[in-house]
């Protein structure tokens, strides 16, 4: 069994110089970080730079859907604006080597629809697929995230993920379980990920509480298992957030000490004990 690759989202670093979130994740044995999607204010030559300098990779680019960003609203602008940020962030990956940008159809904390359900989806499956043709030839691959009921009523589910990915043709990407969501939308995480782990293009892992795991309620060892059996070969990583509704007003208000050096070394000597418990059954 080969070991995965482990990254960290710089998210919960918000407001730090990217050299010391790069310099922290290269020391606690990461092979990549999570860069933000906000392209026009991070300088993605330098992130690369840094990065090859450190010995670790970009592994993604974890987007930020803010209530203009949404592929399937009503307005046409809002729309139109919102494909041009899923290209400039597919720019902003390739720029670096990552190989992932994360997508969600709607914007984060947008619980209700603003038009019908056809028409939604119609929308969703128009912006996904423009910002996938552009994203392609640079070598960036789309993943269509699930996000818990709280943060969207769009897409919650795996099962919901891999129809609206079928839906879009798309062959570059794929769709993606963070284990906090999961926890509260799946029937069963392991089953989740067994049933679509061929569609499988990035994971989140968290905890029940959104921190490391370990510091909340989740058992990751039947998660992982399930995503040896299903010979999943793309990047874990770590998207820790303080307790809060919404994920992007956490991160603006900044980590908590504990989500800084105490979580990015916990996580991953937590993963690496799991991923040997498995090998040694
Ligand atoms: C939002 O809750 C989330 O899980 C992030 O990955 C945002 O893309
Ligand atoms: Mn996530």
């Amino acid at each position: 069994m080969a070991p995965f690759r482990y990254a960290y989202n710089a998210l919960v670093y918000f407001g730090e110089d990217i050299a010391d979130s790069i310099d922290r994740v290269a020391r606690f044995g990461y092979d990549a970080i999570e860069v933000v999607g906000e392209p026009t204010t991070l300088d993605a030559k330098r992130i690369k730079r840094l990065a090859d300098d450190a010995g670790i990779a970009v592994s993604s680019v974890c987007s930020i859907y803010t209530a203009e960003r949404d592929l399937a609203h009503p307005d046409p602008a809002v729309r139109t604006s919102t494909v041009q940020y899923v290209k400039d962030v597919a720019d902003f990956a390739a720029a670096m080597g990552a190989e992932t940008v994360i997508v969600h159809p709607t914007a984060c904390m947008k619980t209700q629809a603003l038009a019908s359900a056809a028409d939604e989806r119609r929308w969703a499956v128009e912006g996904i697929r423009a910002a996938g043709e552009h994203a392609a030839p640079l070598g960036v691959n789309l993943s269509l995230e699930c996000w818990n009921r709280y943060e969207t009523y769009f897409m919650n589910r795996l099962e919901q993920a891999a129809s609206l990915w079928r839906e879009t043709g798309l062959t570059n990407g794929g769709i993606q379980g963070d284990t906090f969501h999961m926890g509260l939308e799946e029937a069963s995480i392991p089953e989740a990920f067994r049933q679509h782990g061929s569609m499988l293009q990035h994971v989140h892992l968290a905890d029940s509480n959104r921190a490391a795991p370990g510091a909340g309620h989740l058992d990751f060892v039947p998660i992982v298992q399930a995503l040896v059996d299903v010979g999943y070969q793309g990047y874990l990583s770590f998207e820790l957030l303080p307790a809060s509704a919404d994920p992007f007003g956490a991160m603006k208000a900044g980590g908590q000490e504990a989500f800084f050096d105490r979580y990015t070394e916990q996580a991953i000597r937590y993963m690496k004990a799991v991923e040997a418990q498995i090998a040694a059954a």
